[in-house]
């Protein structure tokens, strides 16, 4: 959505369930965990300390993003407002609706970043050029 604005980035826990018997967490998301259904996902990992990823907004999808493992930043940007995002939980996701500007960086060594999203992989749903997406926001 042309208008959506950082405020409406949302933080999330993931229900976790702890093991009685010290076997570590189990993580679920299912069908009421996030605003959409979930039609892709995909990771990122071996990604270098100094590699950003992302750098584009999207005009339909929405994502969530979990550090599984590891850490990274997320900023975001509407186009008047940003804000950063430090990920390293993996019972923690960061939803992120349409027409927010992302990038991704400051990996630590080992991070994955899965990402849950609403639609399948389309270019055309890609804004790679950061003044096409001021612009875009401001039609
Ligand atoms: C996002 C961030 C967090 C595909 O063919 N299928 C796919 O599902 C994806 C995600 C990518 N690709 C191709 C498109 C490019 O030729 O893989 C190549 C790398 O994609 P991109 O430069 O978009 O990768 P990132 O890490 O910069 O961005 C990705 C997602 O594309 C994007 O939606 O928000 O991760």
């Amino acid at each position: 959505m042309q208008k959506q604005t950082i405020d409406a980035i949302q933080i999330i826990e993931i229900p976790k369930i702890s093991d009685p018997d010290g076997r570590g967490n189990l993580a679920v998301v299912e069908k009421n965990t996030l605003p959409y259904e979930v039609k892709r996902v995909y990771y990122l990992y071996d990604v270098p300390s100094d590699a950003s990823r992302g750098g584009h907004a999207h005009i339909e999808l929405q994502q969530c993003l979990i550090a599984l493992s590891g850490s990274f930043d997320v900023l975001l940007d509407d186009g008047n407002n940003r804000t950063k995002v430090h990920l390293n939980k993996p019972n923690r996701g960061l939803i992120i609706p349409s027409g927010i500007w992302r990038e991704l960086e400051n990996f630590s060594s080992g991070a994955v970043c899965l990402a849950l999203v609403s639609e399948v992989y389309k270019e055309e749903d890609y804004i790679r050029d950061y003044n096409a997406f001021v612009s875009y926001k401001t039609m």
